[in-house]
């Protein structure tokens, strides 16, 4: 593997489409869509979309139960041969409503299809609760999606939190928010999980703020940084697409990514997958998949 990187990292890297730049020419992912819950609002949800949390037309995720999963998994695993990583990474969050689907899924992956790598991505709120497990089930790559350090930008981008039996509104919410998600970081960090952190970059909100957001996750291990521009679209019905809030432009995104060269590592090849991707980054093929054609197949 490359020098820069220790030998059982690589390990983990090589294979993986997302956490490898490399790997993504010939790796491929897929995306099993069983979490339909979230515990928090975000003000660019639309919940049709992935592990990068934005919003663009298109049309909703199949949602599958685990069983439903296992025989996606099972029958595209037949078709795409460079398949190599499972993601959970929506349409909700995959750890709200204590992960019940997403470790159901990941309990079937791992008795019938053991060489799959497994992976999820979440908001973070819930995740101190669940490292262990997501060890217990070898789970190598979490991405947690942190947008602030300071719960008054985080105010202006959460305008609630569903934690601890009761909703949370304001800069509690937000201040609440950010100490899970940094305590959740650094427990992936201390069990050996490469975690990757996803941003989305919100110009007036949080644009500046990302290189503090930068700093705060190399300083507690991250191994890499996606900063991803919002997609903030009207038609789409996102708080932000109402309020006229604009995503970046290329510049601007490119401008940000080059000023945290040096900070943690960034990610750059990231393509804002949907809920229900299948195939190579930046090809999807899930339409051939439906449950429909999966069991005329089977
Ligand atoms: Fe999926 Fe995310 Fe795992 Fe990759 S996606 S859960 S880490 S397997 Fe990848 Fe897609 Fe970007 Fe996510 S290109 S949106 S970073
Ligand atoms: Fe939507 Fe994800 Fe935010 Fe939940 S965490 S509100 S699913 S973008």
């Amino acid at each position: 593997g490359p020098a820069d990187m220790a030998p059982d990292v690589w390990e983990k890297v090589k294979n993986h489409p997302c956490y490898s730049e490399e790997a993504h020419h010939y790796f491929a992912r897929m995306h099993v869509a069983v979490a339909p819950a979230c515990n928090i609002q975000c003000n660019y949800c639309n919940r049709k979309y992935d592990c990068s949390n934005e919003s663009r037309p298109g049309v909703v995720s199949e949602k599958l139960t685990p069983d439903q999963a296992l025989r996606k998994v099972l029958a595209v695993a037949q078709e795409i041969p460079q398949l190599s990583v499972i993601g959970i990474a929506g349409p909700g969050d995959s750890l709200a409503a204590g992960g019940k689907n997403s470790f159901a899924t990941f309990e079937a992956l791992a008795k019938h299809a053991p060489d799959l790598k497994l992976c999820i991505s979440t908001n973070g709120l819930a995740l101190p609760d669940h490292v262990e497990r997501l060890k217990n089930y070898n789970v190598d790559h979490v991405t947690i999606t942190i947008n602030m350090v300071d719960p008054e930008v985080g105010e202006r981008i959460y305008p609630w939190i569903f934690y601890d039996h009761r909703r949370w509104t304001g800069r509690d919410a937000a201040k609440i928010l950010h100490e899970r998600q940094m305590l959740g970081l650094e427990m992936l960090t201390s069990a050996g999980i490469l975690a990757k952190i996803n941003s989305v970059m919100i110009p007036g909100i949080n644009d500046e703020h990302l290189k503090d957001v930068n700093k705060a996750v190399k300083s507690r291990g991250a191994f890499l940084h996606n900063i991803m521009p919002l997609i903030s679209d009207p038609a789409h019905g996102t708080h932000f697409g109402l309020t006229g809030q604009r995503g970046p432009t290329a510049q601007e995104l490119k401008l940000l990514q080059d000023e945290c060269e040096g900070g943690a590592k960034l990610m750059r090849h990231c393509r804002q997958c949907r809920a229900d991707a299948v195939g190579l980054l930046g090809e999807d093929r899930g339409a051939e998949f439906t449950t429909e054609k999966i069991e005329a197949l089977e």
